[in-house]
């Protein structure tokens, strides 16, 4: 059965297609979905898996991804708010107010809410590393701002990204969780 992938954004749905190729199609949907407000990665992917999955018309499962950035030195901040800041602020302008600071410590959560008839269940992943001036043509978002072992994350493939960032652990964490079920 084809996973639907809730979400506007391209970037996630090659990162799932790269990790999921061998199980299951991964099928990209948009629907408006309400973004409660809350503080809460996982409140906000749960909503909205629920409220695709009872909106549309098909037994197939959905899946929403909610991703946050949360720079340490800024309390955590943008944190659920990380779309509206690359829109408004902009990544080179956070590089900018994180290079003042002397922790440039960041990290990446992305939570991860299946939703079938059965239920829903939520999946975690986070990698911690260091903000730095703008690297690499790869990735999306944040990528070319975020340092991992030597490395952006835009300096990296999509499968070299997968093996260690915050997507690539809750797709693992789902993966395990989905093979298990359907056996
Ligand atoms: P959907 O809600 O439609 O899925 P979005 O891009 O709005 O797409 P998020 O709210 O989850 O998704 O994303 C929060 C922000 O973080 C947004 O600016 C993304 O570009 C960025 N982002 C998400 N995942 C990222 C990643 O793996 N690397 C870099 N930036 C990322
Ligand atoms: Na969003």
């Amino acid at each position: 059965m084809a996973i639907r992938f809730v979400t506007g954004n391209e970037g996630k749905v090659r990162e799932a297609r790269e990790y999921l190729s061998s199980t299951d199609s991964v099928e990209q949907i948009e629907y408006d979905y309400t973004e409660i407000q809350s503080d809460s990665l996982e409140e906000i992917a749960t909503h909205g898996a629920r409220e695709t999955f009872e909106a549309l018309d098909s037994d197939e499962p959905v899946i929403v991804d909610d991703t946050g950035l949360s720079v340490e030195a800024f309390g955590g901040f943008p944190g659920p708010y990380s779309a509206y800041v690359e829109d408004t602020v902009g990544v080179e302008r956070l590089w900018r107010l994180a290079s003042e600071e002397e922790n440039r410590r960041a990290r990446f959560e992305t939570v991860l809410a299946y939703a079938d008839e059965h239920g829903t269940e939520t999946f975690e992943g986070t990698v911690v590393g260091t903000l730095v001036a703008p690297r690499g043509e790869g990735g999306f978002g944040y990528d070319p701002i975020f340092e991992y072992n030597g490395r952006t994350l835009a300096e990296m493939s999509t499968e070299e990204k997968n093996a260690i960032s915050h997507r690539g652990r809750a797709l693992a964490a789902f993966a395990d969780w989905y093979a298990d079920r359907e056996a």
